[in-house]
């Protein structure tokens, strides 16, 4: 198995949203075995710690934004830590609420202008995370990085780093939906494999469609992996449960088919509220479907039989 260099990147993000405690997701993530559960698989793991930033001065057209010049630091601070260690490996933000993914995901978008490849995005989530400052009505940033990452008019915010096409973002897992994300993604042509496709087709087929799309681009591939994609029934430890998620073995085999396809390039762990976990489920969980990600098996077989038959 090629070894991969992980780059832990702690992001204790707690001001995209309003219930605290996703600050302590990186240290909870470190709690539960993260990086000796990758280094069991073989791979090189630098821990870089925990990135810290200032604010950046700045206001909202939208009364109902909160801790915008908080956000604003963090995109900023994030976004250059991951260009600087995509140079040396895959880097793996440990959030931290998913208003990192403003950052993060500009990082990898500047890596892959760098590198002359094209950027896919693959967004594990219950929610489509489609506002922007101007339309949130919550006002929580959190639930904005796809309209950014997706080139949308995004106010105080630089401009995205080569906004990634829609066709090559796939929103997966999706139930929860506002009226103007809703509105505004209807004129996207992004792939949504909200939770009814998912019933009727399993996360296989559509999965399978996405990644053969990033293989024939040759393209690098970000993995955004909200908690909130489980069902609140096996992960608990989120603010923003939302019924009727993937189940343990669904979000496992998202897990396994990205390894056997061998794509991934980067990935976030978002929303983690370690405040909200009993005795450390949901955490153990989110170690265990990125040692998934990254190799584990559940039977170990010579040849695999997922990719390449159709
Ligand atoms: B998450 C909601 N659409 O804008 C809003 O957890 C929820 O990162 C956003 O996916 C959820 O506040 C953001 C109601
Ligand atoms: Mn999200
Ligand atoms: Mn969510
Ligand atoms: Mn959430």
């Amino acid at each position: 198995m090629p070894q991969t260099h992980c780059l832990l990147i702690g992001a204790p993000v707690d001001t995209g949203q309003r219930r605290p405690g996703c600050l302590m997701g990186p240290a909870a993530y470190r709690t539960a075995g993260l990086a000796e559960a990758l280094q069991a698989l073989g791979h090189r793991v630098t821990d870089l710690g925990d990135v810290s930033c200032a604010p950046v001065e700045a206001t909202s057209i939208n009364p109902a934004v909160h801790h915008l010049p908080e956000t604003l630091g963090w995109s900023a601070a994030l976004a250059q830590a991951g260009t600087q260690a995509m140079a040396q490996g895959m880097p793996i933000f440990m959030g931290g609420d998913h208003s990192l993914s403003l950052g993060s995901v500009a990082g990898m978008a500047q890596a892959a202008r760098d590198a002359d490849r094209p950027l896919f995005v693959l967004w594990l989530d219950a929610h489509s995370d489609f506002h922007t400052p101007a339309t949130t009505e919550s006002g929580n940033l959190h639930g904005t990085p796809v309209a950014y990452l997706a080139g949308r008019d995004f106010e105080a915010f630089p401009p995205f780093p080569a906004p990634v096409p829609p066709e090559n973002i796939c929103l997966f897992g999706i139930r929860s939906v506002d009226p103007a994300e809703h509105a505004a993604l209807l004129e996207h042509e992004i792939a949504i494999n909200d939770m009814r496709v998912l019933d009727e087709r399993g996360v296989v087929a559509p999965l399978r469609e996405f990644l053969e799309r990033v293989e024939a681009a040759n393209g690098l591939l970000h993995v955004s992996l909200d908690v909130d994609f489980l069902d609140p029934m096996v992960a608990p430890a989120v603010g923003t449960t939302v019924p009727g998620g993937a189940t343990f073995r669904e979000a496992h085999l998202v897990m396994e088919m990205l390894h056997e396809s061998g794509l991934v390039t980067s990935l976030d762990l978002v929303e983690l509220n370690p405040f909200l976990d009993e005795r450390g489920r949901t955490a153990h969980l989110m170690v265990d479907l990125v040692a998934s990600l990254m190799g584990k098996k559940v039977f170990d077989r010579p040849t695999r039989a997922f990719r390449g038959q159709h």
